[in-house]
């Protein structure tokens, strides 16, 4: 069985980051080890949350692992608590990355034109080093605004996203693929270009409902995808369906915004949308 590490927050309630990779990607047949890098009451969207930096535990620990020869087949990154944490992550890579394991980067810090409550004005550059890391990055299109420094659109052409795309190549990741993209009202979707020039893009229905926490429920999926076999651009594609079944499952409930999607009674259709496609 692979294993990977996720470095990225325990929110304790509120369905996002460790709480939403743990059970996915081990329900995808895939071992998940933990590095929180921070706990918090709540995601940051919450008025109120309390926020413990666990930055100093990143080296020590690491250590331990080095000595024990711990190894990871992937290493996911999420949301990170500061601009100084970023670098002890870009170290992190440094030390456990190589030729033969996977690094997904998910710069998890801004949505709809704006960067999370928690950030400074110095933490895309940040970001972006750890982005240069990475062998795939899977930004929305306001992170990657901010990590290339391009104006932030919201009606857009397929020229636009392609730039976006090589802009986020030039930070130096080797694969760029952005989330939320959009041509037609009734369509959302996912398109990727790399280093060899190949691009590829997947669509689903658009659902009318947004929530907190999916980007992270994205992000898991894809690398369970990659993990267990499945190539970038069917790992895109799986996560994108899982996405809408999630949402779609909890569209009923009228307190979710802030509690996430409700993807545990997805969690059965996921393995089995996971199984047809390693048969393929
Ligand atoms: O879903 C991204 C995320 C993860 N962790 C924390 C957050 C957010 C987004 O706001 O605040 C703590």
């Amino acid at each position: 069985m692979k294993r990977i590490i996720t470095l990225q927050d325990i929110s304790c309630v509120g369905r996002c980051s460790i709480t939403v990779a743990l059970p996915v990607i081990s329900a995808m047949g895939v071992e998940c080890g933990i590095l929180p890098t921070a706990v918090l009451s709540t995601h940051t969207m919450f008025k109120n949350f309390t926020c413990k930096d666990l930055s100093d535990q990143i080296e020590p620990i690491s250590d331990v692992w080095e000595k024990e020869q711990i190894t990871f087949d992937g290493i996911y990154t999420g949301y990170l608590a500061s601009a100084e944490q970023c670098g002890q992550v870009c170290r992190f890579f440094d030390r456990f990355s190589n030729e033969s394991n996977l690094t997904l980067v998910d710069p998890a810090m801004a949505d709809n034109g704006k960067l999370y409550a928690a950030f400074g004005e110095d933490f895309p550059a940040a970001m972006a080093k750890v982005c240069a890391k990475a062998d795939v990055i899977l930004p929305n299109i306001t992170e990657a605004s901010l990590l290339t420094g391009m104006p932030y659109k919201t009606e857009y052409d397929e020229a636009y996203i392609h730039e976006l795309l090589e802009r986020l190549l030039d930070l130096g990741c080797k694969t760029a693929a952005l989330t939320g993209v959009s041509y037609e009202p009734d369509k959302l979707g996912v398109a990727y270009l790399d280093r060899d020039g190949k691009e590829f893009s997947y669509f689903t229905r658009k659902c009318e409902q947004s929530y907190h926490g999916t980007g992270d429920l994205y992000a898991a999926t894809v690398l369970g995808g990659l993990m267990r076999g499945l190539d970038l651009g069917e790992s895109l594609a799986l996560a994108a369906d899982f996405i809408v079944l999630c949402i779609d499952a909890t569209a009923a409930s009228s307190s979710a915004r802030w509690y996430g999607v409700e993807f545990e009674s997805q969690i059965p259709q996921l393995c089995r949308m996971l199984e047809e496609r390693l048969k393929k």
